[in-house]
């Protein structure tokens, strides 16, 4: 694209966009030095699953066996979630059910605890961040706002004052403790906030830095062994888009303030149209470009969308480096069969593209797909590429990495790269920037009255987002459920196995009641990534009966985004349930 003038590009991502936005705030240039290494959790003796559920939606291969081989050793895990999930169960985990998108003020009410009864290390935390004492003093109410204590939060989150009360000893007294928050505490409104509390809980607690803590940062991957890479031929002064934006940049162009008017779009590795938010917007997006073509294995939802659809090889097909999610080590994949059919690498498909427009040599340097993974293992710390071609693995010597460990250790003499030098909990730069509190506070989402339940909508253990999500696969097993309470069930008339419709402003779609009192009531959950299915016009079926049959979660959900960063909001979706016939 840049070879060929540039084109408007997508900015962000749907993983951790409200983390990322704050990080730099927080962490400044020392953002990507705030994971640990999974084999560091043999050293917890109390692990804390902040909406993390790793032994489903992994946070990479190697946690999993990390958290079980903790809890063999003996640490007490809990787990924060409205779900009771596998991880939970399997890892012999408490069950702490929140309400979805409530986080911030669980956390608030945790901090409560630790202050007013004498279990924050104040020192610790005073030594290595900044705003310590102003976001103690929101705690505590002295902004006037009152005390956010466990009876203000329990109205909010939905779990007794007792409960937070005893949680928050237990989490103050047993050390060192590692909070783990999963991705999914900040996919909601405000988001932003909830991921740089639990940032302030781990140096509350003083398990900030130290080996079997955490710094409570999402960001929970520290640099492996650094690969290289491609040189992505940049082009600053290309447009940008927030990702989530990417169907009113199209349908709204430049009369709207986006930076361009949208005439085509090139997907390649992307569902697009069925994973952001909005999905009946995103088919008002496709239908209004001129040109689409996407890269493909699968006839997936934004495929029918394309004018040309240019069939890719599966990565079984490819060889390939691969990157932990957490953890210190590559690994290195041989093709597991030949390419087959008209199947093409992306690589291929895109080289032969570039030589007919004109810049081939532009895009190759002159290697194929080969040489550049020889190139990148050459420009490589891994000693010996000949071994990981061999062996499909390279493990680095230190495994126990504890990110900022000597930042905790001394401040002074390792200053972060931020304006204080230190964790800045209170950020004059994030004021300025957003117009909100330095610190970070709790921002209700705004009510959306006539929609009784919150939806979330995790990923499915049995798929990677919508790979497999059509109707009818043996991934997605004949279906999408909703997942929901016996009580709010009962409250519609619904019996197990009834078919559903989850409706609101947005739009509607259909699922299969499954009751499990493994949901915290008030909340139903519908898996992301199944597929999109237009209501065909021959059905009959009137209008409002449904937007999609397919059980498309993104249906429901919008592309205003958190603010300030714009992240999606994928949890905590007002919604109303109601049986169909
Ligand atoms: N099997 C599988 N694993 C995956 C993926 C996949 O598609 N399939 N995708 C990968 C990708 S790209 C990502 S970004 C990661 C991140 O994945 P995450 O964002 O961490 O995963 P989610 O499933 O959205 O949410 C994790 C848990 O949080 C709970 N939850 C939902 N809302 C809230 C809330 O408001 N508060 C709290 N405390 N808990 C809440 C959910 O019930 C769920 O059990 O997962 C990766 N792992
Ligand atoms: N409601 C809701 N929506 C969500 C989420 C959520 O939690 N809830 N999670 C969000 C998150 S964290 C993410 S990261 C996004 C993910 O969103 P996407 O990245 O769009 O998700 P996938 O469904 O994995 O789509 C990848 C597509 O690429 C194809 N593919 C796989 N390998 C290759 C390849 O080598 N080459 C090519 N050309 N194609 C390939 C697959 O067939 C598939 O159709 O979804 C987001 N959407
Ligand atoms: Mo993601």
């Amino acid at each position: 694209m840049n070879a060929a003038g540039g084109a408007t590009v997508l900015e962000g991502n749907y993983s951790n966009g409200a983390a990322r936005f704050v990080l730099p705030y927080l962490f400044g240039t020392d953002a990507g030095l705030s994971g640990f290494d999974p084999a560091t959790l043999r050293h917890s003796r109390f692990i804390v699953l902040w909406g993390a559920n790793i032994l489903e939606a992994r946070l990479g291969t190697e946690l999993p066996a990390r958290l079980l081989e903790a809890r063999r050793l003996g640490a007490r895990i809990v787990s924060i979630d409205p779900r009771y999930t596998d991880t939970a169960r399997r890892s012999g985990a408490g069950w702490i059910p929140v309400r979805p998108g409530t986080d911030a003020a669980l956390m608030l009410a945790v901090l409560h605890v630790l202050l007013s009864e004498g279990l924050a290390d104040e020192d610790f935390a005073r030594g290595r961040s900044r705003g310590f004492d102003e976001l103690a003093d929101y705690v505590l109410g002295r902004d006037g706002g009152g005390p956010r204590d466990p009876a203000w939060a329990e109205g909010i989150c939905g779990i007794p004052a007792g409960e937070i009360r005893r949680f928050a000893r237990e989490y103050g007294r047993t050390k060192p403790a590692l909070l783990l928050p999963g991705y999914s505490i900040q996919r909601v409104y405000a988001g932003e906030d909830p991921f740089r509390l639990s940032v302030a809980l781990q140096l509350a607690t003083g398990n900030f830095g130290r080996l079997g803590g955490s710094t409570g940062s999402i960001n929970n991957r520290l640099p492996g062994p650094r690969v290289g890479s491609l040189d992505d031929l940049d082009r600053p002064e290309n447009p940008g888009v927030p990702i989530l934006r990417w169907p009113d940049a199209v349908l709204e162009g430049c009369s709207g303030g986006y930076p361009a008017d949208i005439r085509a779009a090139y997907v390649c590795g992307s569902n697009f149209l069925n994973q952001g938010g909005d999905v009946s917007k995103n088919v008002r997006a496709f239908r209004a470009l001129d040109f689409a073509v996407c890269h493909e294995m699968f006839l997936t939802p934004t495929a029918r969308h394309c004018d040309v659809v240019l069939p890719a090889a599966s990565p079984l097909e490819k060889e390939d480096i691969g990157i932990p999610w957490c953890g210190n080590w590559v690994a290195y994949k041989r093709a597991a069969c030949p390419l087959r059919g008209s199947a093409r690498t992306d690589y291929d498909i895109l080289s032969d593209l570039a030589h007919r427009m004109g810049f081939g040599e532009a895009f190759t340097g002159g290697r194929s797909e080969r040489d550049w993974l020889d190139a990148f293992l050459e420009d490589s710390d891994v000693p010996d590429p000949d071994a990981l071609r061999e062996t499909g693995i390279y493990l680095a010597p230190d495994q126990e990495r504890t990110g900022l460990a000597e930042f905790a250790e001394d401040p002074r003499a390792h200053p972060l790269g931020t304006p204080s030098g230190l964790v800045e909990l209170s950020s004059p730069a994030w004021a300025r920037d957003t117009g909100l509190p330095p610190i970070p506070v709790w921002r209700p989402a705004p009510e959306e009255p006539g929609f009784s339940l919150l939806l979330t909508t995790p990923k499915s253990p049995l798929r990677t987002h919508s790979q497999g999500g059509d109707l009818g696969t043996p991934a997605s097993s004949g279906g999408a459920v909703l997942t929901l309470h016996p009580r709010d069930a009962a409250a519609r008339g619904i019996l197990p196995g009834a078919e559903v419709r989850i409706r609101n402003a947005r739009g509607s779609t259909r699922a299969v009641a499954e009751l499990t009192e493994s949901i915290l009531p008030g909340t139903v959950s519908l898996y992301e990534g199944a597929w999109y299915e237009a209501v065909p016009e021959e059905s009959g079926l009137d209008a409002g009966f449904a937007s999609d049959l397919g059980g498309s979660a993104n249906v429901l959900t919008g592309t205003e985004g958190s603010p300030p960063s714009t992240a999606c909001v994928m949890h905590g979706i007002p919604v109303e349930v109601e049986r169909i016939g």
